[in-house]
């Protein structure tokens, strides 16, 4: 069985190709996850991609992780830089988590340079729109090869 991938969309990115275009770009939410679908084919891994605009749904989905997924590939959106209890989740889970934002947040508001999620992340990547997914799948798929 291919080892499965967890990657984690947080609030507002259901509007992503929607929303402030010029800061998170045309592309939707649907084409992150079909081109992550077909990079994890190339790579022999499986991805399960999902979005909520709800904390505790996030924090239940990670704790569903521990034991089912190999690693998790998370944007965490604004609960990057305000949840504790999402950085608690991630800490509980044994396998390699990557933190992906869209936007270079550095280059952003004061609020966007803090992320209570890079204390757990053992990468992060940023800036990189949504190619940052893919980046991020290629680093977890490398870190949990057998
Ligand atoms: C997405 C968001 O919704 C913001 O709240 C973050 C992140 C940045 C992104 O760049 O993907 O600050």
């Amino acid at each position: 069985m291919p080892r499965k991938i967890l990657v984690l969309n947080g609030p507002n990115l259901n509007l992503l190709g929607q929303r402030q275009p010029e800061v998170y770009g045309r592309e939707t939410l649907a084409d992150v996850d079909r081109a992550c679908t077909t990079l994890a084919a190339e790579l022999g891994v499986e991805v399960d991609f999902r979005q909520s605009n709800h904390e505790g749904q996030l924090i239940d989905w990670i704790h569903e992780a521990r034991g089912s997924a190999s690693g998790i590939v998370i944007n965490p959106a604004a609960y990057t830089h305000t949840s504790v209890a999402l950085l608690d989740a991630l800490s509980a889970f044994d396998g390699p988590v990557i933190e992906v934002h869209i936007s270079n947040v550095h280059k952003r508001e004061d609020f966007r340079h803090h992320s209570f999620v890079s204390l757990r992340a053992d990468g992060v990547i940023a800036g990189c729109g949504t190619e940052g997914y893919l980046l991020a799948l290629r680093r977890v798929a490398s870190l949990t090869r057998g």
